[in-house]
Formats: C-alpha cells, sequence, structure tokens
C-alpha cells in the first residue's frame, strides 16, 4: 500500500505530474483503490448566500464590484429559504451542502450570527454543513464549529508565485492562515484551486506541493477549471483541456490519497465520457445542482443518468474516519 506522505519534493510532483497520461491515469486509479471505493462519489449542493457586491480584486471572480458583470448581486438570504434550499438538496440526493459568501472576510456582526443559524439548522438535516465565507480568525472558526460546522472550503486558487497577478487584495499568507484556523477549531478543510488562469505548469505543481505538504492533507482538495466571465480580467482565458484537469486530479489522488478530489467548476463543458476519465483518474467528488455559486452547472437528471451509466453510487453522509474527528462536541448541539 503506498503511505500518506507530506514531505513530497517539487521534483517528486514534477515527476508524477509529466508521467505519460495513461500511466499516470493507470498509477492513480489504482492508488484510489488502495485508499477509497472507487464506485463511491460524493454529491454536493452550493448555494450563493451572499452574491456579488465583493470587494476583492480576484481576477476570475464575477463576484467582485469592481468588474462589471452580470451577476445579480443580492445580500444574506433569509434563513428560512437557505434551509429551504438544503431540503431540497437534500431531496435531490446531496449529502454536503455549502454555502458561500461573497466576502473578503467574516466580520463579527448579525450576519455572521445568521450565518451560524443557516450551520444550525442545516447540520440538523444531517447532512454535512460547509461554508466558504473569506478569511476566518480562529474564534470565528470555532463558532461555525460549535454551530456545527463540518467543512469549510478556502482555496489556495493557484501558486504562491502566481498568487500576485490573480489576487492584490489579500495575501497567498492569508489564505494559509485561515486554513490554519480552520485546523485548529478541527473543522474539516477543503482546499484546491482553479486551472486555466494563465499559470505556467510549475505553477500547477506548486499549488499541489503546497497543499501536499501540509501537516495534514486537506480532507477535500477540490480542482476547478476556470470558468471565463465576461467582465472579469479573465474573460478571454482559452478553455483548459480535459487532458489538463485529469493530469491535475491523478497528481492530486496519488500524492494526497485519502482526499476527496472534487470535479468541481468547469463540469458544464465536459461530456460523459470526459467526465468518466476525471472518476477514473480519482476523482470522488462533484458539485449537483443546476448553479454552481453564479455559474451553470450540468443538468441534475443528466448527473443522475451519468451515475447509472458509471455504475457510480452517491457517497453516504459522514462516511469514513474523518467523520469520527469532525463531529460535533455533544454540548455544541443547541
Ligand atoms: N469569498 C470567499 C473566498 O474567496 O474565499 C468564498 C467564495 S469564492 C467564490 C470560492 C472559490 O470559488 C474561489 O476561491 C475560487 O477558487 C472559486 N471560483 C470563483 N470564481 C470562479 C471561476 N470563475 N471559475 C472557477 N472557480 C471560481
Ligand atoms: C470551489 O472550489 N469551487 C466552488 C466552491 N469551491 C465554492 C465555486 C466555483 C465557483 C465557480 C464560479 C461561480 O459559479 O460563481
Ligand atoms: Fe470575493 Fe471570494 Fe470572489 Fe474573491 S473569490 S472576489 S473574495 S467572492
Amino acid at each position: 500500500m503506498s503511505e500518506i506522505r507530506n514531505d513530497w519534493t517539487r521534483e517528486e510532483i514534477t515527476e508524477i505530474f509529466n508521467t505519460p497520461i495513461l500511466d499516470l491515469v493507470y498509477r492513480a486509479a489504482t492508488v484510489h483503490r488502495e485508499y477509497n471505493d472507487a464506485s463511491e462519489v460524493q454529491v454536493c449542493t452550493l448555494l450563493s448566500v451572499k452574491t456579488g457586491g465583493c470587494p476583492e480584486d480576484c481576477a476570475y471572480c464575477p463576484q467582485a464590484a469592481r468588474y462589471h458583470t452580470d451577476v445579480k448581486v443580492h445580500k444574506l438570504l433569509p434563513t428560512e429559504e437557505v434551509l429551504e434550499n438544503a431540503r431540497a438538496a437534500k431531496e435531490a440526493g446531496s449529502t454536503r451542502f455549502c454555502m458561500g459568501a461573497a466576502w473578503r472576510e467574516v466580520r463579527d456582526n448579525r450576519d455572521f450570527d445568521r450565518v451560524l443559524d443557516m450551520v444550525k439548522g442545516v447540520n440538523a438535516m444531517d447532512m454535512e454543513v460547509c461554508c466558504t465565507l473569506g478569511m476566518l480568525t480562529e474564534e470565528q472558526a470555532l463558532k461555525l464549529k460549535e454551530a456545527g460546522l463540518y467543512a469549510y472550503n478556502h482555496n489556495l486558487d493557484t501558486s504562491e508565485e502566481h498568487y500576485d497577478d490573480i489576487i492584490s487584495t489579500r495575501t497567498y499568507d492569508d489564505r494559509l492562515d485561515t486554513i490554519d484556523n480552520v485546523r485548529k477549531a478541527n473543522i474539516s478543510v477543503c482546499s484546491g484551486g482553479i486551472i486555466g488562469m494563465g499559470e505556467k505548469e510549475d505553477d500547477r505543481i506548486d499549488m499541489l506541493h503546497t497543499l501536499s505538504t501540509m501537516e495534514e492533507h486537506p480532507e477535500s482538495v477540490p480542482v476547478n477549471a476556470l470558468v471565463p466571465v465576461e467582465g472579469t480580467p479573465l474573460a478571454e482565458q482559452p478553455r483548459v483541456s480535459v487532458w489538463e484537469m485529469i493530469r491535475m486530479i491523478a497528481t492530486a489522488r496519488i500524492i494526497m490519497p485519502k482526499a476527496m478530489v472534487r470535479l468541481s467548476a468547469g463540469r458544464v463543458r465536459m461530456n460523459m465520457e470526459e467526465q468518466a476519465l476525471c472518476f477514473m483518474a480519482g476523482a470522488n467528488s462533484i458539485f449537483a445542482g443546476d448553479k454552481l455559486l453564479t455559474t451553470p452547472n450540468p443538468d441534475v437528471v443528466e448527473d443522475k443518468e451519468m451515475f447509472q451509466t458509471l455504475n457510480l453510487k452517491p457517497r453516504k453522509a459522514f462516511k469514513g474516519e474523518a467523520s469520527v474527528k469532525f463531529q460535533q462536541i455533544p454540548s455544541a448541539q443547541a
């Protein structure tokens, strides 16, 4: 059995990354089967609970206030509407519900209190509840944990070197600090990135190196293909080829064998055969539902058909050793 390692070198990762593609997929598929049930895919649903008007300048993001995009801006949704969406997601087969807010960081205000209520409400539905709200302090992470938060998404997005070309309003270290705060609060870490933002292969490798040499690997690693949105600086970026997605997914799978590797943004432009190769390469999680945060995602019925054709089954909620570690402290279940 290949061991779990946190001491990967850049050279080792580069060598894996550059393996001939079919050998790479074969190796990733083998590692995947050693650690995971390859017929299982986690189904998550996203909801943008606060959309647009964000003060940050992330070059890929349609929600940054400074770019002129078609995103319909709205303030924090009413709690009941969010819970209604979570119920519908559960009924449609999702086991994880992730709430996203176009915030730079969490502030200790009434909106945060309302998000805590949303977390409590979704947790009470026996779904894994996840949030992506921007930067967090350790205290805020602990409050989310107490409310029943299972996972927190905070992507590295790209390599440290390429980061400054994409975002100037915060630093890579800010990003890493938030991930640390999430860890310290015993919340499951979800962190990955985006390809297709004009980065070099070395940047992709560097990002994978940072993720795989964390003291503990993130429990989930989303791999997003840039969704180029009109009005953002990256609107004209050429589409990444599916082979680049597969290479990224397979390398992530080999160096972080137990992580849920999520085939995230970009699925809408892939056919079933292409997605099948991603699952073969070790992807074992997707976002379902007709929208990601603000951009389209494949139709739920088509996804169900894909699961049938590929003999995939949705993974149960709170499964695996991680669920014990990230269990709520009973006194927190107010
Ligand atoms: N504002 C919070 C933050 O930035 O951490 C949370 C929401 S933000 C939209 C979550 C993640 O979505 C980003 O880190 C980025 O990786 C991803 N994302 C945003 N726009 C994207 C796009 N156009 N294509 C692919 N991924 C995107
Ligand atoms: C992640 O890595 N991808 C999701 C989720 N985490 C929050 C977001 C993708 C957003 C794509 C652009 C949009 O729909 O606004
Ligand atoms: Fe704001 Fe997050 Fe979009 Fe950056 S990615 S502009 S922080 S919503």
